[in-house]
């Protein structure tokens, strides 16, 4: 193929500068800049060095603008030293590496400023958000809002023993199903981990896997160097030796130098003519060359495995390297957390030709014309469009959404019902969402949405039991126009599927609305890409049904308890918990927009439903109502002005709570009863008012619950109610100082009918009216329920 020696020269120099620039910015923050408190950057110097070649011949040279990329999490100083080089990127943030608002320790798209594509940290996410990354881009093409714009490639950086997390193999799995393309995946082989040299042959696996998965594999085993070498007499005995090598030795000789190789070599392979002679002919520092030249540290090895792809097929790019290569600590076992000594760096300094002064200059010691570098840097085709972050205007959400009322509902059917009604309709809101779920579409009721809108597949493949007109309520019609994407039972792919869904706005100027459904545990079983998405920034819905103990017979295998606090403690994430359909419809309307607004205010939503069957209120929801809906909290029935008890309760327990309140009141008239929306949404605005009033002395300003709760007297207890930890609304008494019983659940559940088991963990009437007596100071309550 043969590429042009002036190219290969350029890229090689940029390289060695990236290398250089990454090292310093790592050497900066551990030994220049004050204030470091003793803590050294770790992880970032050996794994940074082991990329800094791959990367720059991908940046410098084969990425385009449309491709997008997810950088292991500890080559982040290479990914900001080529954005240096491109000039996005500052040196006073690259001074302040793992600073206080300085260039981020893994990369982040929302807190670094050179045009991260995905952030990464927890090892596997990002890799895989790659994957759904590109069957959303080929979702939003199959619906034909591509325009003119290329397809891109996405690339993940992954590192070897990244490889081990387990969400990558579902997402292989995922991907294979929903036939992947335009992916590459580019695995860092410096057969290292953070603690430990990995297995001997693990490359097999990895490439057997792949294979068996549809990925093409192309393996980057030797430089130019070596393959050179290979070429002159005596070169197979050395390539067997290579071959034969074990990870840990290698590794080790590669630590201690060319001298070492050398005893080894001749140790193993003796005087056998050709192949000493061989070795014989260079120096140390040659032969510790040749011997590092590794694929993956080679220019012109990786730029000619990545031009030579000319398809579509996801590909695995399996390049040998060694972790820290060219550094003091290359090879060692222990390198993971290694860093340069001053004297080292100073020694290694000198041998960049980087004057002392002059360590951020961007051409710095390189023997090519600065004018030239700058030129190619500008015509680097991955840098040719500037910023690649795209946008997409809003999409209108109507003022209210409808649904087919009945006296009697669950707020999982208000769910499927609202979303049918959005189905039958021809908003631009419905044709913009996207809807996924991880095998329980039909069990977490989105089945009328499905069978109106179909499901998504690149081909159009019929419903064979409807073509046989065999009876089935379902309709499971696959095309590219379809707007479900039918995953797998692996919630983890559900939620980097939202991930990449809920990006879709920045990355194909597309903006997509989708909505996930899952079991409420299993949210759980996701909750670090949940969390990942939601760092992302992220948009989604996602709908979590059936929950708590609530679903009674289903057991304690299914029940959530936890669930509460994570949608209270989840950032990016505003979770409600409604009792009642017309509830919902507001608050998925407004979670509609919430998701469509400007980073810092907008984000995903959170729906906690349920299975329960309770009586629907026969209401207006007025202006105001709809308002204190959303923010998280209304009275269902005021307090009087005697008030000496509140009940206070959130979701499927309202049948329990008003019930309660009905014998409460018999005795105590005043009682209220407050109906909370989103104890999320509540504490949120309660922290930020006393934010608000701590830094700016003299505002007034009270929050949802503060008004609310104003016109109780200290002496008003409130019992909080939730099928839930009770931690979830317990904080409601620090609000004004109100005695606080929080009734909810703390252990595991068991097996029974939904009254079994409100009265076994306390969530009854009868536990409402005794926690209540427990409150007042006064008179009795004299009813209680009657046991059936
Ligand atoms: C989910 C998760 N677990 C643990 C870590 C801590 N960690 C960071 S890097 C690393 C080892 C990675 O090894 P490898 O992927 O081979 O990359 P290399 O260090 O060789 O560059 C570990 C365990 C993490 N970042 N994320
Ligand atoms: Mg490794």
């Amino acid at each position: 193929m043969g590429i042009d020696p002036a190219r290969l020269e350029t890229l090689s120099a940029l390289s060695r500068k990236v290398l250089w620039l990454s090292s310093w910015t790592i050497h900066h923050a551990n030994h220049i800049r004050p204030n470091t408190d003793g803590l050294k950057v770790g992880g970032h110097q050996a794994s940074s060095a082991s990329l800094a070649n791959i990367m720059s011949a991908l940046y410098f040279s084969v990425l385009r603008p449309q491709d997008r990329v997810a950088v292991k999490p500890h080559a982040s100083p290479v990914f900001h030293a080529i954005q240096y080089l491109f000039g996005h990127q500052t040196r006073d943030k690259l001074e302040n590496f793992r600073g206080y608002k300085g260039a981020q320790s893994y990369p982040s798209r929302t807190k670094d400023t050179d045009d991260v594509d995905f952030s990464t940290g927890s090892v596997g996410l990002g890799v895989a958000q790659t994957l759904f990354s590109s069957l959303v881009q080929d979702y939003v093409k199959a619906h034909g809002w591509m325009q003119d714009r290329p397809e891109g490639r996405m690339v993940a950086l992954v590192g070897d023993a990244e490889m081990d997390e387990g969400n990558i193999f579902e997402a292989l799995l995922e991907g294979w199903k929903q036939s992947l393309r335009n992916t590459w995946w580019i695995v860092d082989y410096n057969r290292q981990s953070l603690d430990a040299v990995v297995r001997e042959g693990l490359w097999a696996k990895f490439e057997s896997m792949f294979r068996n998965f549809g990925w093409d594999v192309v393996i980057v085993k030797y430089g130019k160097l070596m393959q050179a070498a290979f070429a002159e007499p005596g070169g197979e005995a050395l390539r067997r030796w290579i071959d034969n090598c074990p990870n840990q030795m290698y590794a080790a000789l590669c630590f201690q130098g060319g001298a070492a190789f050398r005893k080894h070599l001749q140790d193993d392979i003796g005087d056998q003519g050709p192949v000493s002679q061989l070795i014989d002919r260079r120096s140390d520092e040659e032969l510790l060359a040749l011997m590092s030249n590794l694929g993956g540290h080679d220019m012109s090895s990786m730029i000619e495995a990545f031009e030579a792809i000319d398809h579509d097929r996801p590909v695995c790019f399996i390049a040998y390297t060694v972790k820290g290569v060219g550094l003091p600590m290359q090879g060692h076992k222990d390198n993971h957390a290694g860093l340069m000594t001053v004297a080292q760096m100073e020694k290694w300094r000198a041998a960049q030709n980087v004057r002392p002064g002059h360590e951020w200059d961007r051409f710095e010691g390189l023997a090519q014309d600065p004018a030239k570098l700058e030129a190619f840097l500008a015509a680097a085709p991955f840098n040719s469009e500037g910023r690649r972050r795209l946008s997409a205007p809003e999409i209108e959400v109507p003022r209210e959404l409808a649904f087919k009322p009945s006296a009697q509902m669950s707020t999982q059917q208000g769910f499927g019902l609202i979303l049918n009604e959005l189905a039958r309709g021809d908003t631009e809101l419905a044709s913009h969402i996207v809807t996924t779920s991880p095998d329980v579409t039909v069990s977490t009721n989105l089945g009328a949405w499905v069978n109106r809108r179909g499901l998504f597949a690149k081909a159009e493949n019929h419903d064979l039991f409807r073509q046989e007109k065999i009876p089935s309520a379902f309709t499971w019609e696959f095309s590219p126009g379809g707007q479900h994407i039918e995953l797998g039972i692996a919630e983890m792919n559900l939620f980097i599927m939202l991930s990449a869904l809920g990006l879709s706005h920045q990355i194909n100027g597309e903006r997509l609305l989708p909505v996930g459904t899952l079991y409420d545990p299993f949210i759980e079983r996701g909750l670090d890409a949940l969390n990942y998405a939601c760092y992302q920034d992220a948009r989604f819905m996602v709908a979590a049904t059936p929950s708590g103990i609530t679903l009674a017979p289903e057991g304690g295998a299914h029940q959530s308890i936890a669930t509460p606090l994570i949608g209270i403690a989840q950032d990016g994430l505003a979770s409600f918990e409604p009792a009642f359909v017309d509830e919902l419809a507001v608050i998925m309307r407004w979670g509609f927009a919430h998701m469509q607004r400007e980073a810092g205010e907008g984000g995903s939503v959170y729906l906690r439903l349920s299975t329960r069957t309770v009586e629907q209120p026969q209401r207006l929801i007025t202006a105001v109502l709809h308002q204190e809906i959303t923010e998280g909290a209304y009275w269902l029935r005021k307090p009087g002005p005697n008030c000496d008890i509140v009940i206070a309760y959130t979701g499927a327990v309202a049948p329990e709570a008003i019930e309660a309140v009905g014998f409460i009141g018999e005795s105590h008239r005043d009682v209220g009863l407050l109906a909370i929306t989103s104890a999320d949404r509540l504490h949120a605005g309660w922290t930020a008012a006393r934010k608000l009033r701590r830094d700016r002395r003299g505002v007034q300003y009270l929050s949802h619950i503060e008004n609310l709760l104003a016109p109780l007297s200290r002496d008003c207890g409130i019992v909080t109610v939730v099928d839930g930890h009770p931690a979830t609304l317990g904080w409601l008494g620090s609000v004004r100082g109100n005695r606080v019983e929080a009734l909810g659940v703390e252990r595991f559940g068991q097996t029974g009918t939904i009254d079994d088991l409100y009265r076994h963990y306390g969530l009854d009437a009868n536990a409402i009216i005794d926690a209540a007596e427990s409150l007042t100071v006064g008179a009795p309550i004299r009813h209680r329920k009657m046991a059936v």
